[in-house]
């Protein structure tokens, strides 16, 4: 091999290991993962907490190394796509606090909101799209979850309306799987659910 091969061949190794020291502690989006659905409630504060929707991210670099103490306000679900009536105070929803040992961003309190839609919902990371959640009826399962399934802000009688075709028919199933995990079927579980917000004060 030549002198010149030989450093040219050592100045690419080095290169490589530049660019993935770079970007070694940063989410990358081939790494990072999260839940499919995503369920929101306006009592999500005051149900029980077995019932209350949590949506689940976690942050890994290239390597697949946890990103702990990534900033909450850099991790966003957005909801542009959604259309129906809906209590969300804005499009872009952040997560609820940074990441932890283990890379895992969570929203919980910032899903304490109402309105179900078949849109689809993104997750951005530093304004990057880094997952997209199907949408109805693209995904026979898409779409976001809601105990408040018409969007007032309440969680009433004329939500439970919605979400009896649904659990009757078998679909859609944003408006029937309503319970955590979603599992895309609507049963009696999904009921309980919706009873649980519904007494919650
Ligand atoms: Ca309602
Ligand atoms: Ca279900």
């Amino acid at each position: 091999m030549s002198r010149f091969l030989v450093s040219a061949l050592g100045a690419a190794v080095l290169l490589t290991m530049i660019a993935t020291l770079a970007l070694a502690g940063q989410p990358d989006p081939g790494q990072c993962y999260g839940d499919d659905y995503v369920g929101v409630s306006p009592k999500n504060l005051t149900a029980p907490p077995a019932q209350q929707y949590v949506y689940s991210f976690t942050l890994l670099d290239n390597l697949g190394t946890p990103v702990a103490g990534f900033p909450a306000s850099q991790v966003e679900l957005r909801f542009t796509a959604c259309n129906n009536p809906s209590t969300r105070p804005s499009n872009e929803i952040i997560a609820d606090g940074d990441s932890d040992a283990n890379g895992l961003i969570t929203w919980s309190t910032n899903l304490n909101w109402g309105g179900g839609d078949p849109c689809y919902v993104d997750v951005l990371v530093q304004n990057a799209v880094f997952k997209t959640m199907g949408d109805y009826p693209t995904d026979n399962c898409g779409g976001l979850r809601s105990v408040d399934e018409d969007g007032d802000g309440n969680v009433a009688l004329s939500d439970l309306v919605v979400w009896q075709p649904a659990f009757v028919t078998g679909g859609p199933a944003y408006q029937g799987d309503l319970a955590q995990p979603f599992d895309c079927a609507s049963a009696l579980a999904d009921l309980v659910t919706w009873q649980q917000h519904f007494t919650a004060p």
